[in-house]
């Protein structure tokens, strides 16, 4: 597979909506901007739901209907967050599985994030994993640090692979807490994949902010694949705000095709992460 996967992630639980007025954050809004996101290369949504005062919310009716409607309107691949918010407690994120998405995220450990704490006690990430292999989910693993790398690692040794036995993570750099969102940092998270993952492992990566190019460019260099979305930045460029998700989505494509990987269909996703309808 030599082509480009590329996620977006639309939405996000930390950008206000009454500061970034095309934020998605209706499932109307949702599906749109899934639709063009599609059209321009996506092939995987990572999915953060909003309530009706546009605050996140892991409501379950919400979720199954994200997840009915994107089904219904797309082909992408649906990955539910189970990060959540920072305020968001272990039960109601694991429940989000409930909502029998394709993938969902698994966060490889707790990591500061700005002022805030992203909190996933070891136990936490077991039950996570552990539950999406019962329910035929398969993890993207997102790694805000190196020693998330190691994490799972010990993860995959004493419990095994996940579901579809292939391992799919996506570092997500420049969080002010986590690993530097540069260059040189894709290139020390591309080693460890190599030397402590198993064989075949792929991985994405996605830049917070001003870091979205470096680290877009460092990934198609290391044969990575790319998430954009404005649950990461919210500039097109400097004083440039995004017009829409799909502008981010463009231009990733346009990226990897100049790479001469050029972005992949989502059936050809679904064969790549071994999903359980990939034929
Ligand atoms: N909103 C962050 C605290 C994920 O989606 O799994 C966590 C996050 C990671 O966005
Ligand atoms: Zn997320």
């Amino acid at each position: 597979m030599s082509g480009t996967l590329i996620t977006v992630a639309p939405t996000g639980a930390e950008v206000d909506k009454a500061e970034v007025p095309v934020l998605p954050v209706t499932l109307d809004e949702l599906v749109d901007t899934a639709v063009k996101c599609e059209a321009a290369g996506a092939s995987i949504v990572h999915v953060h739901l909003r309530d009706d005062d546009a605050k996140p919310t892991l409501d379950p009716v919400r979720l199954r209907d994200a997840v009915a409607a994107l089904r219904e309107s797309t082909d992408l691949i649906v990955q539910l967050s189970t990060g959540g918010s920072v305020r968001d407690g272990e039960e109601a994120r694991l429940a989000v599985l409930d909502a029998e998405p394709d993938m969902a995220s698994c966060t490889m450990g707790t990591v500061n994030f700005g002022d805030d704490v992203f909190t996933n006690r070891w136990e936490f990430v077991v039950r996570l994993h552990e539950r999406m292999r019962e329910l035929a989910v398969v993890p993207e693993y997102e790694l805000f640090d190196l020693g998330h790398l190691a994490s799972l690692e010990r993860l995959l040794d004493r419990h095994g692979l996940p579901f579809g036995d292939h391992v799919h993570v996506d570092f997500v750099l420049g969080v002010p807490g986590g690993a530097a969102g540069d260059a040189s940092t894709v290139s020390a998270f591309a080693e460890g994949v190599r030397r402590y993952l198993p064989e075949g492992t792929t991985f994405s990566a996605t830049g917070i902010g001003r870091t979205t190019l470096p680290v877009m460019f460092a990934s198609l260099a290391h044969g990575g694949h790319l998430r954009v979305g404005m649950e990461d930045t919210t500039s097109y460029a400097r004083r440039e705000p995004v017009t829409g998700n799909d502008q981010l989505v463009a231009r990733a494509a346009a990226a990897a095709a100049l790479a001469q990987r050029p972005a992949i269909t989502t059936v050809e996703a679904r064969k790549l992460l071994r999903m359980r309808d990939a034929d």
